[in-house]
């Protein structure tokens, strides 16, 4: 589908912010948002016009050079330009121009004289003052910016799983040294692998009086200490993340570890069940009367009520307590059943490493088998390779693998599905690959209705055997498509197209509530890294987080089945 005019205003109305930035001259500048104005105000679409041979120089302003980068935009839906000056100002400050008060002009000050790229810069020099030195920045504008980032900010905030996680991990390795600790662990969301984190919970266990919680708000990474205690630390750390840290004795670390792991709603059910018994839960123990009989370990606390150890990432009253108690647990897929990864970028696209260099790593991994997906030509933005350039990988892929024991690198491609669903490469090339894996990358805002037509009919071309991030989210980023996902279940179910859970940090997409539902509709589903790096294949284990909090055992994930297990069980 050709770019409308609607589109070729926005890129360039988009280059010109960047040129502006940049510090561009500023005619040049001010060319490129006469030419968006005259095409977004052209009752004619360009594509039609081009389309139609006229050249376009009877429009005020645009001569030869912006009428060839018109064609180009009709033709690719891109402009090279931009995606070369995109690469070199931060995207987060593209973003920062959507705050009110915000252009161009203000954003390059920021910059320039603050050092100032994201929000959160943003935040900081706003809280320290910094702001007020700036000429053009008046209390007003303050005013209106902060308002603007408070409104954000207000909303709850969440974190990414591995910033989270990321952020722990010091405060963890603090703890353990402290001499008279006898455990720490970490409990709520953070334990049970949910996507996003709220807070970070730590649970101690320590010899008594060991002044843990004195030593734990004295770490570097804490800016404030929010509330402290002999048994329990509120703390912020310098990323704003907030910390809770309880201490309780070793007798009652399993009732503890369950309590402040959590969900709430899965505690609370718990709970339910043990006044059932005539039993009191609470985070000291499991008790009939006044006696303690379970709460050292969480095995006894759920044994006391009756059921199997059920594993943190299932705790969300969403079944487990039911399916516990009736013995029917599913048997979670674990990060060592997983045989190979199906989505992996070399340098060939967007990545960073050679296919000898992904090789390597993933038989490191101990994997079987990888498939390399660049991507397809038109996401130029990522270097798409053409035909040709594909054709040249797979002759690299045949020499490598010919080297290989035990090992193989899959012949494949991140096709891209073009706005109106049909793919970005022919059949016959597709038909030369091992795995053909499609992939939505642009037009996300499409309404319901077209945004699942196109997926639909990507589904339909029957060499595709991967939907590769379905729902298209970014984590605090970008929301889902609008695309009806119980629509495109079906069609996979149907058709025998998997699913991708992609294990990117800020993908993981499916997500957990969306890959159970897809199981349930029937389909089968893939856990794979979209690595774009040799140590990118890594991410797997985010992946199988979120397949175990769907539920997902090893025979729902086609990645672990051996290599000739996996080829004919993705033929459609
Ligand atoms: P988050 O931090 O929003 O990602 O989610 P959680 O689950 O980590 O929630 P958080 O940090 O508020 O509390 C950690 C756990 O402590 C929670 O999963 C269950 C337990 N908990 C906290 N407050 C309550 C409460 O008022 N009642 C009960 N039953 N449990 C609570
Ligand atoms: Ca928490
Ligand atoms: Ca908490």
């Amino acid at each position: 589908m050709a770019a409308s005019n609607a589109d070729i205003a926005e890129l360039f109305n988009r280059y010109a912010d960047l040129l502006e930035i940049q510090d561009a001259n500023p005619f040049r500048v001010r060319a490129y948002r006469n030419a968006a104005r005259v095409v977004a105000d052209s009752a004619r679409s360009m594509a039609d016009r081009l389309a139609a041979g006229e050249a376009l120089d009877d429009l005020p302003g645009i001569g030869k050079d912006l009428a060839a980068k018109i064609g180009t935009i009709v033709r690719t839906g891109t402009l090279p330009q931009l995606a070369e000056l995109e690469t070199r100002v931060p995207r987060a400050l593209g973003e920062l121009m959507n705050l009110p008060g915000l252009g161009p002009k203000r954003v390059k000050s920021l910059y320039r004289e603050l050092g100032i790229r994201n929000q959160e810069d943003l935040r900081r020099a706003l809280h320290s003052g910094a702001l007020r030195s700036l000429p053009g920045f008046g209390p007003k504008t303050a005013a209106r910016i902060a308002a603007a980032i408070g409104q954000r900010a207000s909303a709850p905030q969440r974190y990414r799983l591995v910033d989270a996680e990321q952020a722990a991990a010091p405060l963890l390795a603090h703890l353990r040294a402290l001499p008279g600790v006898a455990t720490v662990e970490v409990a709520g969301s953070l334990r049970r692998r949910r996507d996003t984190v709220g807070d970070i919970d730590i649970l101690v266990t320590a010899h008594r009086g060991t002044p843990a919680t004195q030593a734990f708000v004295r770490h570097g990474d804490v800016a404030r200490v929010l509330a402290e205690g002999a048994t329990r630390a509120s703390v912020q750390l310098r990323n704003g993340m907030q910390v809770d840290l309880r201490l309780v004795p070793a007798a009652s670390r399993g009732a503890a570890l369950h309590y402040f792991t959590g969900s709430k709603a899965h505690v609370v059910a718990v709970r339910k069940l043990a006044v059932e018994r005539g039993l009191k839960l609470n985070e000291y123990g499991v008790y009939r009367g006044s006696k303690r009989i379970a709460g050292r370990s969480e095995e006894e606390v759920f044994a006391a009520v009756g059921l199997p150890f059920i594993p943190p990432e299932l705790r969300e009253n969403r079944g487990e307590i039911e399916a516990a108690a009736a013995g029917r647990l599913p048997a979670l897929v674990e990060l060592h059943d997983l045989r190979g990864d199906l989505h992996a970028h070399t340098a060939a696209s967007d990545g960073r490493d050679t296919l000898q260099a992904m090789a390597t790593a993933a038989r490191a991994l101990g994997y079987a088998y990888l498939a390399i997906t660049d991507h397809s030509r038109r996401v130029r933005v990522a270097h798409g390779l053409d035909v040709r350039a594909l054709r040249a990988q797979f002759a690299e892929i045949d020499r490598l693998n010919a080297g290989f024991r035990g090992f193989r690198l899959l012949k494949s491609a991140e096709v891209d599905v073009l706005g109106d669903g049909r793919l970005d490469l022919p059949d016959a090339v597709l038909a030369e690959m091992d795995v053909v894996v499609a992939a939505v990358h642009y037009q996300l805002g499409l309404s319901a209705e077209k945004q699942t037509a196109r997926i639909l009919k990507a589904l339909d071309n029957k060499r595709v055997q991967i939907l590769a991030h379905p729902t298209t989210r970014l984590i605090n980023q970008r929301a889902e498509s609008a695309a009806r996902m119980a629509d495109i279940y079906a069609a996979a179910a149907e058709r025998g197209v998997a699913l991708e859970i992609n294990a990117q940090p800020d993908r993981l997409d499916l997500d957990d509530v969306h890959a159970r539902a897809a199981r349930a509709a029937g389909c089968k589903l893939v856990i794979s890294t979209d690595a774009h790096s040799a140590a990118g294949l890594a991410a797997m284990r985010h992946g199988v987080d979120q397949a175990r909090r769907a539920w997902l055992g090893k025979a729902d994930v086609l990645n672990t089945l051996p290599l000739e297990q996996l080829l004919g069980a993705l033929r459609r």
